[in-house]
């Protein structure tokens, strides 16, 4: 769903009824060019918008309706292409209807082909936009009175829309503007309200076509829609013609006056008139039911699919859960294996720093044996030299003990 500060419009009508003027109005700019009066300017649909009293206002622009040079079938495909561009679709689409000028049977031909290329369900999303507000005020006008004397196919037109409808003056300044601006836009959101927020949306025609094929897909749909407004409209003149030629055979016969002839001319007339208008919308009504039901499909295709979608996403979310569950739980062995490795490490290493103290030990008890095997030894030495001193000593006391007692003898 849109958010609610973002308000989308698309603005449709006769050529010259003032759409490009009243988007510059709404968007307080000159935002789309304006043509002078009766010239068909706007050739392609444009996209602008602004912030206007604090929302974001888009406004799509789209030539006249059905009433320019173009052929039906191309006006009708540069409008459905515009709708479904404005993605998700437009939340108010502005019936542009100049005051002052005739409301004819071809303005209202081309809103019911209109309303049969978007569905009958797009006048949820339609409002009447009368500009020419300063004509109203010349006159001393209200648009109350105005509407009351509207032709019957305009209030055909005001009904199926909601009976709503907003009046511009474009003649004012942009600032002096404005209330007729918060005016507009207030009833916008009312209609908004209504709809639930829910934008304008073209299920007939699908996505945007972006390729040749599906612009073609698009082409024919509108064709199709088109060749089927036609047609009914055929049939609804023939079978008025043929009554008409009936009626009018039935009168010759009955020589009738021309004053009683000719009232029971106009009557049967508006009889006809009421009649095709009773079968049209009859045939409408149909159509509406129709297409309320392709949305109906739609809108439950979308649900299902959306279902799905969420269940897809719930079973990835679940696969994704499980997945990282088995990542902790590997994560989990390794780093047990990790830490018994470590122990294990610890253990060879400890033993080995055990044997090689224990060697340690044991060669420092070699040496100390081997220490005191020298010290032995040299202590041996030592005593072995010491008595051979003695025995020197003792030789040589001997000596000269025995050579003084030689020499006393001798003295003696
Ligand atoms: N007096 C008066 N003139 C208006 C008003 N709104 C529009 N106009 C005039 O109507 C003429 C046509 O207006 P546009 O906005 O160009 O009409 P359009 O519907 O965009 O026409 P296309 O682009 O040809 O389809 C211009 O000369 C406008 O000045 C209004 O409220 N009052
Ligand atoms: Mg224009």
């Amino acid at each position: 769903m849109a958010s609610k500060a973002t308000i989308s419009m698309l603005m449709v009508g006769r050529t010259g009824s003032g759409k490009s003027t009243s988007g510059n109005m709404i968007l307080q700019k000159e935002a789309f060019d304006t043509s002078p009066e009766f010239c068909s300017i706007t050739q392609e649909c444009s996209l602008q918008s602004d912030t206007i009293l604090g929302m974001i206002v888009q406004v799509m622009d789209t030539p006249g309706l059905f009433d320019t040079g173009k052929s039906h079938e191309e006006v009708g495909l540069r409008i459905v292409q515009c709708v479904i561009n404005m993605h998700p679709g437009p939340d108010v689409i502005l019936y542009v209807i100049r005051i002052g000028e005739k409301y004819t049977a071809q303005d209202f031909a081309a809103y019911r082909r209109f309303k049969m290329l978007l569905g009958s369900s797009v006048t949820r999303h339609m409002m009447v936009l009368f500009t020419g507000g300063d004509k109203l005020r010349k006159t001393g006008t209200t648009i109350e009175q105005f509407v009351k004397h509207v032709p019957d196919n305009l209030h055909t037109v005001l009904r199926e829309c909601g009976g709503e409808c907003i009046v511009l003056n474009n003649e004012l300044t942009f600032a002096n503007g404005q209330t007729q601006v918060a005016n507009l836009l207030g009833k916008v959101q009312e209609l908004r309200r209504m709809n639930d927020y829910r934008p304008y949306t073209c299920y007939s025609y699908g996505r945007v076509a972006k390729t040749l094929e599906e612009v073609e897909a698009v082409r024919r749909e509108v064709r199709r829609k088109l060749g089927e407004v036609e047609e009914q409209e055929a049939r609804a003149t023939q079978y008025w013609q043929e009554r008409e030629a009936q009626f009018k055979q039935m009168l010759d016969r009955l020589t009738l006056t021309q004053g009683v002839y000719d009232k029971r001319m106009t009557d049967f007339a508006k009889q006809m008139e009421e009649e095709k208008q009773k079968r049209l919308d009859a045939w409408l009504l149909k159509k509406e039911q129709e297409e309320r039901a392709l949305e109906a499909r739609k809108k439950e295709e979308e649900r299902r699919l959306l279902e799905k979608k969420r269940e897809h996403d719930r079973r990835l979310r679940w696969e994704r859960e499980e997945h990282e569950r088995q990542i902790r739980n590997e994560q989990e062995r390794q780093r047990r294996i990790q830490e018994e490795e470590r122990k294990r490490q610890r253990t060879i290493l400890a033993a080995e720093a055990e044997e090689r103290r224990r060697s340690l030990a044991e060669r420092e008890r070699e040496l100390e044996r081997e220490r005191e095997a020298v010290e032995r030894r040299l202590a041996e030495e030592q005593r072995a030299s010491m008595q051979q001193t003695l025995r020197t000593v003792v030789m040589v006391g001997r000596v000269i003990f025995d050579v003084s007692r030689i020499a006393l003898r001798l003295m003696r």
